[in-house]
């Protein structure tokens, strides 16, 4: 007889960050987890869940992944968007967690088991100052990584995205506001990573996020003027609303392109990857609707030439680092995988046996996705109001962050 959920719980918990788990049973006392966080919007998508999501899943066969998700994604009429999708993919990860476990396997078996051994990974580093960043690159590549973004400071601006700043007035609880510049950024970026290569060679891999912040011929202008640099991606050059302004950045410069931590469907992306517009697709599990949605998107772009390099940002939970190792452990295109330590509380709540090791991401073998939550410890980390910084051009002109 078909299995059936019996029920799902919606866990908010703030372990050093706020992360968003749904935890679903089923009669035949199997369970499993899915991260739904959205950072900065938590709340919003455990309503989703709580109150839209839940009781519609109470007595359904676990086993119909594909059904439950087209349930979820075409019954409802107001679809796509950061919050539906991100409540899909908790759904559908959960599903194919307790997949994986009835069948008693690790998920990347299910998937259609082992492409590779281990994956490569990225770590982040940045200083407010070049000399601050270049130690920090440094000490990246003696801790063995063999590919290291580097974000750094840029002189004249006093906050900016991925540099960490002490000196951040109180908001009074509100988002943190960077400033920005693109001249002044144009002109110093690549003063940073010609510094770069001569402190750590040519075999390290080289990244970098502009995160959204260039019109299109800023971004050609960006890519052209890091080619010397050899970089393995440049990421988020323009904001992603427009897919084909990407036309013009790709016409004018060699520089491989990732882009799409902040898309949640195929739709968003299908020019990018058709047009071989980017090198690195960046869409990842949370985000874009779970294992069943990014396995097309990963098949698409696997047509075109396009490798996967997932998101992997510490606000995205270790759930969504589980799923993206078995994911990343299958997928015949993987590139790379971004990888952030999570604070330290959250191995109070999370369980999990995937590992770091080398410089290199290895999945777990135990059956499933390999990741427990500690309902109990959980609780002893109640959500916080928090929220992503906003950001200004110096004339007070609210900008991209
Ligand atoms: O800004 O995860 O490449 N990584 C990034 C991250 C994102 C945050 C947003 O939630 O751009 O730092
Ligand atoms: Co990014």
């Amino acid at each position: 007889m078909a299995d059936r959920i019996t029920a799902a719980k919606v866990i908010v918990c703030s372990p050093g960050r706020n992360f968003v788990t749904l935890k679903i049973e089923t009669a035949s006392g199997l369970s499993g987890i899915g991260d739904a966080t959205v950072n900065g919007r938590e709340m919003a998508v455990a309503a989703y869940l709580q109150e839209h999501v839940v009781p519609c899943l109470i007595g359904r066969d676990p086993a119909r992944i594909e059904d439950v998700w087209q349930y979820l994604y075409r019954g409802a009429y107001w679809r796509r968007g950061p919050i539906t999708m991100a409540a899909i993919a908790a759904v559908d990860v959960a599903l194919w967690d307790i997949k994986a476990k009835a069948a008693g396997m690790p998920l990347y078996q299910l998937l259609g088991g082992a492409s590779r051994s281990h994956m490569l990974c990225y770590t982040h580093t940045d200083g407010a100052t070049l000399d601050e960043a270049m130690a920090a690159l440094e000490r990246a590549a003696e801790a063995g990584y063999h590919a290291i973004r580097v974000q750094a400071g840029v002189p004249g601006l006093k906050r900016i995205y991925g540099v960490h700043a002490a000196d951040a007035p109180d908001m009074g609880g509100l988002p943190n506001e960077g400033d920005w510049d693109t001249a002044k950024y144009l002109r110093f970026a690549p003063k940073v990573f010609e510094e770069a290569r001569k402190r750590v060679g040519a075999d390290i891999h080289l990244l970098h996020d502009a995160h959204h912040r260039l019109l299109p011929n800023e971004a050609a202008q960006l890519g052209k003027s890091l080619e010397p640099y050899d970089l393995f991606w440049l990421e988020d050059v323009t904001p992603v609303e427009n897919q084909e302004v990407l036309r013009h950045v790709r016409r004018h410069t060699t520089t491989p392109l990732a882009i799409g931590e902040v898309f949640n469907s195929i739709w968003d992306c299908q020019t990018l990857i058709t047009e071989q517009l980017i090198d690195y697709i960046r869409a990842t599990i949370v985000h874009a609707g779970g294992i069943t949605h990014v396995r097309r998107i990963a098949d698409l772009a696997g047509l075109y030439g396009v490798r996967t390099g997932f998101h992997g940002a510490a606000d995205l939970s270790p759930v969504t680092m589980a799923a993206a190792l078995h994911f990343g452990r299958w997928v015949p295109n993987f590139g790379i995988q971004e990888y952030s330590i999570h604070p330290k509380d959250s191995q109070q709540v999370f369980q999990w046996d995937w590992s770091f090791r080398d410089g290199y991401l290895f999945s777990g073998e135990s059956p499933g996705l390999g990741i427990t939550i500690d309902e109990a410890a959980a609780a002893r980390f109640p959500y916080q109001r928090a929220y992503l910084d906003v950001n200004r051009l110096t004339d007070g002109t609210l900008w991209n962050w």
